[in-house]
């Protein structure tokens, strides 16, 4: 037996937690976190233990599959790619080239080759029928990004290890291991922050494994917290506590941000969410006073309708009590590959708004995309333009995407559709070709999203732990493109990544942009050595940069370098919010989602060891609602909303706020087709059948989840 050890990241989630490796030749024998890591520390959660169960996963497909009426043939790589690429070509060549949508799911962002050329084949496509999962998401932080400091992803991180004062509004780390806050070991940095004499809260609909952990705990109506957050604002300006530093020479719209919620009370506020008005004041009296505080609001204040009026009042109140691009507060990292100001493959535009609309609801582009939400109907609505074909890359939007079950159906009926990925799954199942690259242990990683969201700079590098004869997610996209756009047509950046990646894979690229990086070149200057791949490379574990550090003027990508307080189009959707007078029905329950440790969105339900216990599926109720409709714990219950509806299993418990339900989201395993034996097993229902695509933030056109109006019924 010849084993040996290999160190790497997981790809899973944001936290980015180093593990260990034991291998017998290419024989996983365990996996475990890595101590040495300086950044994750030995932290590691079932899901990272379990990544070989993907390797050895029967149901993973190792080759292509192409339709043939209701079967499946396995091909050679060359006739699937050149069937996936006639298949697109000829639908275009008829019917011009936004008859093909393109979707960009999740796992994209955890895949080196796929960051760097994931946006090429997009670009091969030609189409404005762009959608990704950040519209079911992350995009109001995006768009806040964009309209406040100039680049969308200039997304503040909370400085997790030297804060005081940690306020949560709809976030759950002790369950998601974090979001756009990669702090792995999230328990033991909080526990360090208690210790320290800090002091947390979170603001939840639910009483969350995240409230267990905290101070300090308050329920919060789903859809409200933009009332607290407004009124919040509203009185740091009416008491003077407003502390902006240095920032305060580089703020414009001070004013127009003080005018803009001076209707906002925290009587409102009150009223709205079920918070106490006195405590809401207080808190804003104690974000003003503590040296070191932040707010960091997460997917509950995203995916819903007021998700881009929350992030940008997060980020104001953090600037505006002094709390902004400060030890402790809200930061920016200073990652070595850094996505806003790097050349070429690495760069991403700063962001854009409307430049073009969607054909049915008119609904604007952001950053380059269109709404998720208007996927189904730009399919289904009759019309010359519609969506006819579709190429889905590392996603599963059936039910990852709000009507799902409509996306569902229209996909059953398009003429043409591609799936990259290595599951036959719910939506994949719809395609006429499937292409499964490898799975994550047999490609190198370099994470190229996460750094850039850190509460730490550090940098890493993993080579492959597996070798391969398979085709990586880029090795697929480089194929794709070849037959799809002539090399003439590319842009010079295109055709540089095209060629290096296609001669040396995505090493060369890694090293360039080392290089042209923060800690690259520019460090000769201050007398030091470059860092590079093969400094990577000796430090297995990973390299620690040091804490976040003060960033600004220089970081910001406004054209004249200054933060605006009070963008327009938020200005506009302010002076449009009206108080929720729903909230009286009785009948009326709201849903919201639900995260739990083992589950990855929808995908890891699969891996026999993640789904052990208990099971998680169920519909939490609170025992007052589920008394008044004669709901007994464990019945199955009828659920309808204006879009669908499911049944499923009831769990009554006191951790949901009265008036709210809860059901996770990526179950729905019972679609019949699919290849997942284990997941098919643990179906449970889908809450994407039930929340509604006509459901959007106003502003930025991303899915409002929380906050679904149902009804429950027993069956
Ligand atoms: N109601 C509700 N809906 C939600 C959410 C919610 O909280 N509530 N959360 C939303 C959020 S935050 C997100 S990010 C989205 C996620 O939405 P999606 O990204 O659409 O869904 P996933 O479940 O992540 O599906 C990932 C797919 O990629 C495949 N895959 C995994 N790794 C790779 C790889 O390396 N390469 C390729 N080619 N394929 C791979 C998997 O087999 C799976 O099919 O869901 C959103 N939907
Ligand atoms: N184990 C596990 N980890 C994951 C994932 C996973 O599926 N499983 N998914 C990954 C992905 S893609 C993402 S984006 C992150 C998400 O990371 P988080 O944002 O931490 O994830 P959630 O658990 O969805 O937290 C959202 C919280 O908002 C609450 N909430 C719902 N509506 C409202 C509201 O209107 N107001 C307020 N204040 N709160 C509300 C919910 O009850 C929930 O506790 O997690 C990542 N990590
Ligand atoms: S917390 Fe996330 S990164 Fe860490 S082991 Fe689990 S899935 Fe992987
Ligand atoms: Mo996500």
């Amino acid at each position: 037996m010849t084993i040996r050890i290999h160190y790497r990241t997981c790809p899973l989630c944001e936290a980015m937690c180093g593990l260990e490796i034991e291998l017998d030749a290419d024989r996983i024998v365990a996996i475990r976190g890595d101590a040495a890591d300086p950044f994750s520390r030995g932290h590691v959660c079932p899901k990272g233990v379990a990544l070989d169960r993907i390797h050895t996963d029967p149901d993973r497909l190792r080759k292509p599959l192409i339709r043939e009426g209701e079967d499946w043939r396995e091909a050679e790589w060359a006739e699937a790619l050149d069937f996936a690429a006639d298949g697109l070509r000829r639908l275009q060549k008829r019917h011009g080239h936004d008859s093909v949508a393109v979707y960009l799911g999740n796992p994209n962002v955890h895949n080196t080759g796929s960051m760097l050329m994931m946006p090429n084949l997009v670009r091969a496509l030609q189409t404005r029928q762009r959608y990704s999962a950040t519209s079911a998401d992350q995009l109001p932080h995006m768009f806040a990004a964009w309209a406040m400091f100039g680049h969308q992803l200039l997304m503040p991180v909370p400085d997790l290890d030297r804060t005081d004062l940690f306020v949560v509004f709809g976030g759950n780390p002790a369950a998601s291991n974090g979001s756009i806050m990669t702090a792995p070991d999230f328990r033991n940095r909080l526990r360090a922050l208690h210790e320290r004499g800090g002091h947390s809260i979170v603001l939840d609909p639910r009483r969350t494994e995240t409230a267990e952990l905290a101070r300090e705990f308050h329920f919060v109506r789903p859809e409200s917290d933009v009332f607290v957050l407004a009124a919040i604002v509203q009185t740091l300006f009416r008491n003077g506590w407003i502390r902006t530093g240095r920032l305060g020479k580089i703020l414009d719209g001070t004013m127009a941000l003080q005018q803009a919620t001076a209707r906002f009370s925290p009587e409102l506020a009150a009223e709205q969410s079920g918070l106490d008005a006195a405590w809401i004041e207080a808190l804003a009296r104690k974000l003003f006073e503590t040296p070191r505080a932040v707010v960091y609001g997460r997917l509950g204040v995203s995916t819903q309708r007021h998700g881009a009026l929350c992030q940008w009042l997060i980020n104001a109140i953090n600037i505006l009590t002094g709390h902004f691009d400060e030890a402790g507060g809200a930061m920016f990292a200073t990652p070595a590959i850094d996505p806003v100001t790097a050349p070429g493959a690495f760069a991403t535009g700063r962001g854009s708004f409307g430049r073009w609309r969607s054909r049915v609801r008119d609904l604007p582009e952001v950053h380059g995309e269109l709404p998720v939400a208007a996927l189904a109907e730009e399919m289904t609505v009759p019309g010359d333009d519609r969506v006819r074909g579709f190429v889905c890359i590392a996603g599963n939007p059936v039910l990852s995407t709000p009507g799902g079950h409509l996306l569902d159906a229209a996909l059953a009926e398009l003429d043409f559709m591609v799936s990259i990925d290595f599951y036959l799954n719910e939506t994949s199942r719809h395609a006429n070709v499937i292409l499964p690259p490898v799975p994550p242990l047999e490609r190198s990683h370099y994470d190229l999203a996460f750094h850039l969201l850190a509460i730490r700079n550090t940098a890493k590098y993993s080579p492959a732990a597996i070798p391969s004869d398979g085709l990586s997610d880029w090795d697929i996209a480089l194929e794709l493109i070849d037959r799809l756009q002539p090399r003439r047509k590319m842009g010079v950046a295109q055709k540089l990544t095209h060629v290096v990646l296609r001669r040396s894979g995505p090493e060369l690229l890694l090293e360039l942009a080392l290089l042209a990086g923060p800690y690259g070149l520019r460090a000769l200057q201050r007398g030091r050595l470059p860092l590079t791949l093969k400094t990577l490379r000796q430090y297995p574990h990973g390299i620690d940069l040091g804490p976040l550090r003060p960033a600004l003027p220089e970081r910001l990508q406004t054209k004249d370098k200054r933060i605006e307080l009070a963008p327009t189009l938020l200005l506009e959707a302010i002076a449009k919010l009206e108080p929720d007078a729903s909230s009286g029905d009785p009948d009326v329950l709201m849903l919201i989602g639900r995260r739990h440790l083992r589950n990855n969105n929808s995908w890891l339900h699969n891996i026999g060891p993640l789904m052990t216990g208990r099971r998680r599926d169920t519909l939490w109720m609170h025992p007052d609602d589920a008394k008044r409709r004669g709901i007994k714990d464990g019945d199955t219950v009828q659920v309808v909303s204006d879009a669908g509806n499911v049944s499923i299993a009831v769990t009554v418990t006191e951790k949901v706020m009265p008036g709210v339900v809860s059901l996770p989201h990526g179950f729905g395993h019972d679609r019949p087709g699919i290849r997942l034996s284990t997941a098919a097993r643990h179906a449970g229902a889908s809450i994407n059948d039930l929340t509604d695509p006509n459901r959007v933030d106003p502003v930025c056109g991303n899915a409002a989840f929380n906050g679904t109006p149902v009804r429950v019924t027993p069956v």
